[in-house]
């Protein structure tokens, strides 16, 4: 029997040489040292010994059967080393090339201006006042000077807001706020109310969206942002509005951008005016931008309507105010040489990278 089991040894050695897989190691495993072996089933058969052989075979059998075991656990190394050494070949890793960047948000284009504007008035010791964008027809139009039925209601074309089951004559009309400067009386009111006999004085912007059923062009979205501002004390006047814009263009377009005020009409404020800077991308001598008129209008403004003050809580007789808004899109859109105002809604991460 021993003789017998040394030839199948020596088989299942010379075997395991020919194996170059996992798979065929496993058949291997359970042909040589699996219950089923005639290896293992030697130990069954020992009564077939003479008993006086039986100690000797015993131990012979055991050493065949360790010796197996092992040159399998050798042949299972040497199969995973051969597996690895393919893998770092084949899947070639190189582990000095640089991480892949993480794609990091950013600000939009619009808010980045909004938020220049807003940090050059308050370093004039302006405050952010923030308004509601749904507004009573009152605040949006007649407390501004606007009564119903007055021509300049054309100017902004309105989006009105229904309530469901209730028919539009028995409320007050609600509307989307067509400018910022529904915010003026609500800064007013608010400030007032502190000392109605004395009313502080203020200094506010008011940076917001607001919205227009207009037409959408390439200048002209239907949502769209403004900044608003309001300064109201005694003794303020035209002075102080051009000398605090011509400052803030100066800063926001750089120190040697000129200014010029142009004679403009808005109900709430009295006079009005429009005010243009010099085109920063032509130093004012005509570019496409400008339509070669060398200037660029930013913002309109004026002192603060005697009707709008007393709306306001602040006595026309004692106080003087000036105001502005401005369109921060159109002003990104000149900044950066944008052609169509569209893009800023569009969502296109090709734009908005830019910035
Ligand atoms: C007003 O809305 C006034 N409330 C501004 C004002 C405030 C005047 C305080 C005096 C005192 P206007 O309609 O011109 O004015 O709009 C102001 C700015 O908003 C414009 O200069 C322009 O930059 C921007 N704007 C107006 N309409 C649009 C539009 N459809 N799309 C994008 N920007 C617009």
């Amino acid at each position: 029997m021993l003789a017998e089991l040394e030839r199948l040894y020596q088989q299942a050695l010379s075997e395991l040489d020919a194996v170059t897989d996992a798979q065929a190691l496993q058949a291997w495993r359970v042909r040589h040292l699996g219950r089923k072996a005639p290896l293992m089933q030697a130990f069954g058969r020992m009564r077939e010994v003479p008993a006086e052989e039986r100690p000797r075979v015993g131990r012979r059998i055991n050493e065949l059967r360790d010796a197996l075991q092992q040159a399998y656990e050798a042949k299972a190394e040497a199969l995973r080393q051969a597996e690895l050494a393919r893998a770092l070949q084949e899947e070639r890793l190189d582990v000095t090339l640089p991480g892949r960047p993480r794609p990091y948000g950013r600000l939009h284009p619009t808010t980045r201006t909004i938020r220049e504007i807003v940090r050059i008035f308050q370093s004039m010791g302006f405050q952010v006042f923030t308004s509601r964008e749904v507004e009573t027809d009152e605040y949006n139009f007649q407390l501004l000077n606007i009564p119903p039925h007055h021509p300049a209601r054309d100017m902004q074309d309105t989006f009105y807001v229904a309530t469901p089951g209730v028919q539009a004559d028995e409320t007050p009309p609600v509307v989307l706020r067509t400018h910022t400067s529904p915010g003026q009386i609500h800064a007013m009111r608010r400030y007032a109310a502190q000392d109605p006999d004395n009313p502080p004085p203020i200094r506010v912007v008011l940076p917001g969206m607001v919205f227009r059923y207009e037409q959408i062009t390439t200048r002209s979205e239907i949502q769209f942002t403004q900044v608003e501002g309001l300064a109201v004390g005694r003794h303020i006047t035209f002075s102080d509005l051009k000398g605090t814009l011509t400052e803030w263009a100066r800063r926001m377009f750089g120190p040697q951008v000129r200014t010029r005020f142009r004679p403009s009409y808005f109900p709430f404020t009295e006079p009005s005016v429009e005010m243009d800077v010099e085109c920063f991308l032509c130093g004012g001598q005509g570019c496409p931008v400008c339509k070669y008129t060398g200037w660029l209008e930013v913002l309109g403004a004026g002192m603060v309507h005697p009707v709008v003050l007393r709306n306001g809580g602040y006595d026309p007789e004692r106080y003087s105010g000036f105001a502005f808004g401005m369109g921060p899109e159109r002003i990104t859109m000149l900044r950066h040489g944008i052609q169509d105002i569209r893009h800023f809604w569009r969502n296109d991460a090709r734009f908005l990278e830019q910035f």
